[in-house]
């Protein structure tokens, strides 16, 4: 490929990836014609697990990453849970739900003002606003000071959300609560009334500045509601447990083909991993739950430290949309828009959620269930991460550790090309996309925000790359 642009590392997302793309016109419009997703970081969490108590994976698996430790916990002891065949009392699946429902409002917040609004306002002449492409701009003064105000505020409210995962949780980033069996804080009165003042105020900043702020945004960027699609395909493992049987919850699990409504009920065993081109030993595509993670690099044609995840072999879309749309809450579309606007509704949603959660919570009920541990156990914790759908797969034999596998949303999403040949969603979300400027292609950019990318959680530690 005959590299137009290279950005290398991205800016304003966590973590480390590199876009390469190739601009022609095509028809008489100049657009992105290849494109390449590169994770340039190797991660060996899987590998550092091995031969371990089980009873540590929370701990170390949320050190995956700062930004979303809770889901990783949550992945963790859902799948110790079942591996111990334990059923968590209420209070525990209660405070699971407020610690993990607050990561994501303050992820939600952090991502639409810290890491993608700069795409589109004017900032001050000072970092992070600079170096930047001051090129379509399109608010008014007024409009652009009140976002920038905006920004500032968010800055506030996300250590707001991050004080409320820190009420029950402890601490954040990796908060230590969150144990198989249960959870190890009580949800003591003050504790309760702490969250609830607290929530009260990240909820005003949801409706009254962070929904009207996206409406503003499709209104002023209309055209980017028909661009970013990617495949088309979503789907959701489904998250936060409203009964203690795990029979409901508020987001369902499924998969929506081609952006259908028909939603189709999720099969776990459909999952296979990829690596053709990814820096990986050789192998058929296989279930998680028989995966393997050996390191090859240089390797061939091989361009990311991303393994390709597929379901039913194809690529596949998730994240809030995702969700929003699987429990068909938001169907209107899938787009860079789309997705910003699925994201402030369901940190809305959440909102609201968390609200009639905690009222649910008991003082004196009990929060942990008392437990034997298995010699063998093979189990897997499916559960969403605010940036989409997360899974860890576990194997114990002799009572260690003996094998364990995560998936976590940006590896579905920026994964590189699978067994096939085929794309992965960001890569295709920018196959022909129009960009104005070859020398400063801010929609590329802005596609590439739509999806929120978590590298940190994707890959790890260092690399060499050929
Ligand atoms: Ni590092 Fe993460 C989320 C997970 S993204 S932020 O959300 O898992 O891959």
């Amino acid at each position: 490929m005959k590299i137009t642009a290279a950005f290398d590392p991205v800016t304003r997302i966590e973590g480390h990836l590199n876009i390469e793309i190739a601009v022609d016109t095509v028809n008489g419009v100049q657009q992105v014609v290849e494109a390449r997703a590169i994770g340039g970081l190797f991660r060996g969490f899987e590998k550092l697990l091995i031969g371990r108590d089980p009873r540590d994976a929370q701990h170390i698996t949320e050190r995956i990453c700062g930004v979303c430790p809770v889901a990783h916990g949550m992945a963790s002891v859902r799948a110790l849970d079942a591996a111990f065949g334990v059923t968590i009392p209420t209070n525990a699946r209660l405070l699971r739900n407020l610690v993990n429902g607050s990561n994501f409002v303050e992820s939600h917040l952090l991502h639409f003002y810290l890491l993608c609004l700069a795409d589109y306002i004017e900032g001050p002449a000072k970092s992070p606003w600079q170096a930047d492409w001051p090129i379509d701009r399109r608010f008014t003064t007024a409009q652009n000071d009140q976002l920038m105000q905006h920004y500032l505020q968010a800055l506030t409210l996300r250590r707001k959300a991050d004080q409320m995962t820190a009420v029950f949780g402890g601490k954040i980033p990796h908060p230590p609560t969150f144990v198989p069996g249960g959870f190890t804080a009580t949800p003591r009165t003050e504790r309760i009334n702490e969250f609830k003042s607290l929530l009260a105020e990240v909820t005003d900043f949801i409706t009254s500045c962070y929904l009207p702020d996206v409406q503003l945004l499709i209104e002023t960027y209309p055209e980017y509601a028909a661009l970013g699609q990617g495949p088309g395909h979503l789907m959701a493992f489904g998250a936060f447990d409203l009964d203690d049987a795990g029979d409901s919850r508020l987001f369902n699990g499924g998969v929506a083909w081609n952006a259908s409504s028909d939603i189709e009920s999720l099969a776990d065993d459909a999952i296979s991993e990829h690596v053709r081109y990814a820096w990986f030993r050789d192998a058929e595509p296989v279930h998680p739950a028989q995966g393997r993670t050996e390191p090859q690099n240089p390797k061939g044609q091989a361009y990311t430290w991303l393994k390709a995840p597929r379901y039913q072999n194809k690529p596949i879309e998730v994240g809030p949309l995702a969700r929003m749309w699987i429990s068909g809450r938001y169907q209107a579309g899938i787009s860079v828009l789309d997705r910003h606007l699925a994201r402030a509704l369901e940190a809305e949603t959440l909102a609201v959620a968390m609200s009639e959660w905690v009222d649910q919570l008991d003082p004196a009920g009990a929060v942990y269930t008392e437990h034997d541990l298995p010699q063998t156990a093979q189990s897997q914790g499916l559960t969403e991460a605010p940036r989409g759908a997360l899974g860890h797969w576990l194997n114990i034999n002799e009572g260690k550790i003996a094998r364990y596998q995560v998936i976590s949303p940006t590896t579905w999403n920026v994964s590189g090309r699978d067994q096939y040949g085929v794309p992965g969603p960001l890569e295709q979300a920018l196959l022909g996309l129009p960009v104005e400027n070859a020398d400063q292609p801010i929609e590329v950019m802005r596609v590439i925000h739509s999806y929120d990318p978590c590298l940190d959680c994707a890959t790890h530690v260092t690399r060499v790359r050929a």
